[in-house]
């Protein structure tokens, strides 16, 4: 069984990773999306609060789970017996990143772990989740920018009243 991971913060989830998620779960036999409890900084949304979005996002799919993780992604891969990573590359800055942590992940893997790098649509290349915090700092209009099923709950967690 081909075991894929899409590791990330999703702090929000955005309509980017959504792509990245419906898309590489196609090629893989179980897509599992796998969000970072970092303990050292401290995001907008909990851990369970991203994780909930993500799953009410892919409940419809079979083959998709969602889960946190803490520590090495490497170590995570090797408790859930995956050994492809999935990124999502829209800008050459993000291909420089992926190349350096594709290559830490391989070397601290003893080469059982591979990245599959995953182009951004065109239409979702300019998304990130640091920008849509920002539109919520300023309360401004998310809908353009992540999941229309969760708009209204990112709104009532980060408290703006009906968007
Ligand atoms: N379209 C397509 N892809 C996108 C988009 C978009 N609009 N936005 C983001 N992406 C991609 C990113 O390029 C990334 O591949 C993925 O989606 C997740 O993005 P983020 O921003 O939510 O998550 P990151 O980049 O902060 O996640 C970093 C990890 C959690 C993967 C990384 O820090 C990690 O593996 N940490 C664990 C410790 C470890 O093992 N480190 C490596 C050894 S040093």
């Amino acid at each position: 069984m081909k075991i894929a991971v899409y590791p990330g913060s999703f702090d929000p989830i955005t309509l980017g990773h959504m792509d990245i998620i419906t898309r590489s779960s196609r090629l893989f036999d179980k897509l599992i999306v796998a969000v970072l409890k970092n303990v050292e900084k401290k995001g907008l949304f909990t851990i369970d609060e991203r994780v909930d979005m993500i799953g009410k996002l892919v409940e419809k799919y079979d083959n998709i789970e969602v889960v946190s993780f803490e520590g090495l992604l490497i170590d995570f891969m090797k408790s859930v017996d995956a050994r492809i990573i999935v990124k999502g590359l829209r800008v050459g800055l993000d291909f420089d990143y992926e190349l350096q942590m594709s290559h830490m992940n391989r070397k601290l893997s003893k080469d059982r772990v591979e990245t599959i790098l995953m182009m951004a649509s065109t239409e979702y290349s300019y998304i990130s989740s640091s920008s849509v915090r920002e539109i919520l700092h300023f309360r401004g209009d998310i809908s353009n920018f992540v999941p229309g099923d969760i708009v209204q709950d990112i709104y009532k967690k980060v408290g703006i009243d009906g968007g």
